[in-house]
This record gives structure tokens, sequence and C-alpha cells, in this order.
């Protein structure tokens, strides 16, 4: 667990750092993680359904996701697609 923890902290700051701060992710990082990283568990992966999944995790809404914002969506897919109810 401890490997996959560091992993996604990992994937987070390689995309968080293509622009502007390091620390969080834009609209359009979160877009291209999310087609990179996550094709099959986010399936709309358009710009408008991704502007929708922004302001959904988008708590203090600052525009930018931070670590604790992201996790959130780890969350939704795991609960949506992890088999966590069988
Ligand atoms: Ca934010």
């Amino acid at each position: 667990m401890e490997a996959a923890i560091g992993e996604l902290v990992s994937k987070f700051k390689l995309y968080a750092g293509k622009e502007g701060s390091s620390s969080t992710l834009s609209r359009d990082e979160l877009h291209k993680l999310v087609t990179a990283e996550l094709p099959n568990l986010v399936e709309n992966t358009d710009v408008s359904a991704i502007d929708a999944l922004m302001k959904s995790l988008d708590e203090n809404n600052d525009g930018q996701l931070n670590f604790s914002e992201f996790w959130q969506l780890i969350g939704q897919v795991a609960d949506k697609h992890g088999r966590l109810h069988q």
C-alpha cells in the first residue's frame, strides 16, 4: 500500500509540474492525467466533462486541484470501479 501511495503522489507531481504551480493541477493538467493514467476509470474525458469533474473536486474554488482535492477522485473511481461493494 505504501508503494501505491508513493506512485499516486509521484504521478500527481509529474502532471502538476507541467505548467504553473508544481503542487496543484490545472484543468489542462487534470485532463492530461485522466486521459493518460485513468482512461478506463474515467470514461468521459471531453473538455466539458473535465470541467465538471474539476468543479466537483475543487473544494476551495481556486481553479486548481491540490493533492487532497485530487485524492477525492481516486476515492470516487475506487468506489465506482474497484468492486468495493461486492
Ligand atoms: Ca483547489
